[in-house]
């Protein structure tokens, strides 16, 4: 997705903020919309910013990082393609005196002065929602659930956090099994081909956990390949609720939706201003959300932005 990566000139002169934001790429529905999101915000309010998508790659992170700070931006902002590995760049840019500050996904960085700021969703909180949808829709069953679960990209902190928090619910009953449990990389093709592995290998396949809407969306496509019917057959629990996602569970083809909002674009914005002010901002930012069942998708769905 293009964006102005540019990194030459110095925006006129004027006393324009200007931010440095390196992307983790451009993987899924949930992205394309946060990368709009951030566009659109630094542009209403007057934000000069610096676009990089790093193609999925921390490598390409770091050095879009490296860069802003030998351009001297006001301020960085970044989504951690994974939580790992970053002390050091966020050390040089500590030492450059630029502050950081972390959207969307979290670094395990034990040092907690390395940015100012983490504006983002409670991942382990998606992933309790999840299951705890699973217990109710199984309550007073005793068969054993056979859940297959679809992973996002691996070492990123959704991935890590959804299946903890899931996890944690379903641990409480062992109906509950789960039999599979691969990465599809956030991606629709990646879903689609993990899934299809999984009904090579895997007998009795009651449920489909997918650490996103677009690896779900892929699965449907090869579980309608293997001539079952996505949300009878196979239940269906993802996270985000992208159009695309919402269409699919207003046509149940998904039985349940967990929000995770990419419309971070405005509040980053004001974090930007703040911390470019040297003013003091809260060190956790949660974004509010809520969950979808098929009827709730239906009347959802003429407003939804993304
Ligand atoms: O759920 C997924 C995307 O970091 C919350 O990344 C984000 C996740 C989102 O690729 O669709």
């Amino acid at each position: 997705c293009g964006g102005d990566d540019g990194g030459s000139g110095s925006g006129g002169g004027d006393d324009k903020i200007t931010l440095g934001f390196s992307q983790v790429g451009a993987e899924s529905g949930w992205r394309t919309a946060n990368t709009k999101s951030i566009q659109e915000a630094a542009a209403a309010e007057g934000i000069d910013l610096k676009f990089s998508d790093a193609q999925g790659k921390q490598e390409k992170q770091i050095e879009a990082i490296r860069s802003f700070i030998t351009q001297r931006v006001d301020v960085i902002a970044f989504s951690p393609v994974v939580e790992s590995g970053w002390d050091p760049v966020l050390k040089e840019a500590k030492d450059a005196g630029i502050p950081v500050i972390l959207t969307d996904r979290a670094v395990d960085s034990k040092d907690t002065s390395l940015y100012k700021t983490f504006l983002g969703s409670d991942f382990v909180e998606e992933g309790k929602k999840a299951g705890d949808w699973l217990a109710k829709e199984y309550q007073g069953k005793s068969d054993p659930v056979n859940i297959v679960e679809l992973q996002g990209t691996p070492g990123a902190a959704p991935a890590i956090d959804r299946k903890t928090g899931f996890e944690e619910v379903i641990k409480t009953d062992p109906k509950f099994k789960i039999v599979a449990s691969q990465t599809g990389k956030f991606e629709r093709t990646s879903g689609k081909q993990t899934m299809e592995t999984f009904l090579q290998s895997v007998k009795d396949i009651d449920v489909l956990y997918a650490h996103n809407d677009d690896m779900g969306l892929g699965a449907i496509e090869a579980i309608e390949a293997a001539g079952k019917k996505p949300g009878t057959d196979i239940k269906i629990i993802t996270v985000d609720a992208v159009k695309d996602g919402m269409t699919a569970l207003s046509e149940n083809k998904i039985n349940f939706i967990v929000e995770c909002s990419p419309l971070l674009g405005p509040q980053l914005m004001q974090l930007v201003k703040k911390v470019k002010n040297s003013e003091e901002v809260p060190t956790r930012i949660l974004t509010e959300e809520t969950t979808f069942t098929p009827e709730q998708a239906k009347a959802a769905l003429p407003d939804r932005k993304y």
